[in-house]
């Protein structure tokens, strides 16, 4: 029997599940190195972490592993339901906290390698922990995609650690949602990108699609539905699809360096981000709140059909 201990939390409302004991040997490498080591041969650990019944679809799983040189504390590598991530802003700051729960990281700031890139870690006295993502940009401008049931839909392709679509006018409710209507509908906007071959700078799938709309009240300037690859809604406003609306924003001359950005999520929970103007884009840096939900040992059985989560 394998038993592998993991420490839970959520960040505005998204799990996070970060193994802390048993988990994969990805040998030696960058994290982009390793994530395509946990790809190729750890995938059946992926799916039983995060999946039924041991996790949920919405469950984002992160390991550790050693840094590769001085540059940072350790390597983070994130994986969800369907597959792994480049970066994710909600998943880093509950490791954070996390760690920091653990005394194994103290208030101020750390750094962390990403199969995305290296990122800044800030844990506040308060409890919040700002994350400085990783150059954000924006590839494609006013993209028109037709939609079955929808019509045409007119979006920007941006990077924020993971590929969006981002979509300002699509004459839904993100008020008063009906979470269902919406997956189906950002499913099928992916869709349609996909069979009109539109695509990331690298040839990579734009497999977030992130809906905006004002927010019901003050406390934010925006509020977002985002679709994940694995067909779930963020619970949280997404760290790394906020990145992408900033680098959107600043690229229409509508956020200023330092001007603070407060997107909502769809549960209502809040992130701020700010940014640095650079050459090719932004320099995000997204704060917000984890808290720890539990402190757990996963078993995996030989025996066990459902080892490796149930192939839905
Ligand atoms: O906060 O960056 C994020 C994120 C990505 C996927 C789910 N959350």
């Amino acid at each position: 029997m394998r038993r592998v201990r993991v420490i839970d939390s959520h960040t505005g409302g998204e799990p996070t599940r970060l193994v802390v004991e048993g988990g994969p040997d990805l040998g030696p490498g960058t994290a982009l190195e390793r994530r395509e080591r946990f790809r190729e041969s750890h995938d059946r650990f992926r799916a039983g972490v995060v999946n039924e019944p041991r996790g949920f679809d919405a469950m984002v799983g992160a390991v550790l592993c050693p840094p590769n040189g001085d540059e940072a504390v350790a390597q983070v590598i994130f994986f969800n339901n369907v597959g792994y991530l480049g970066m994710c802003v909600h998943g880093m700051i509950g490791v954070a906290e996390t760690l920091r729960r653990r005394g194994m990281l103290e208030l101020g700031g750390h750094r962390f390698e990403t199969p995305a890139g290296l990122v800044g870690v800030e844990i506040h006295d308060d409890r919040t922990v700002s994350v400085a993502n990783v150059l954000s940009y924006r590839t494609q401008k006013d993209i028109q995609v037709e939609v079955p049931g929808l019509g045409t839909v007119t979006g920007d392709v941006a990077w924020g650690g993971n590929w969006f679509f981002l979509v300002d006018d699509h004459g839904q409710d993100l008020a008063n949602p009906d979470l269902l209507h919406l997956t189906d509908v950002t499913a099928d906007i992916r869709a349609a990108l996909t069979a009109a071959g539109v695509v990331g700078a690298d040839g990579s799938e734009v497999d977030h699609i992130e809906l905006f709309a004002a927010a019901p009240g003050e406390g934010a300037d925006s509020r977002n539905f985002v679709l994940c690859p694995g067909r779930e809604y963020d619970r949280s406003p997404c760290g790394t699809g906020t990145s992408a609306k900033m680098a959107c924003l600043a690229a229409d001359g509508k956020l200023a360096p330092g001007q603070v950005w407060r997107q909502e999520g769809i549960v209502g929970s809040v992130f701020e981000g700010t940014i640095e103007a650079v050459d090719g884009g932004v320099m995000p840096t997204v704060r917000g709140r984890a808290w720890i939900t539990a402190e757990n040992s996963l078993l995996f059985h030989d025996d066990d059909p459902f080892a490796e989560g149930i192939p839905l």
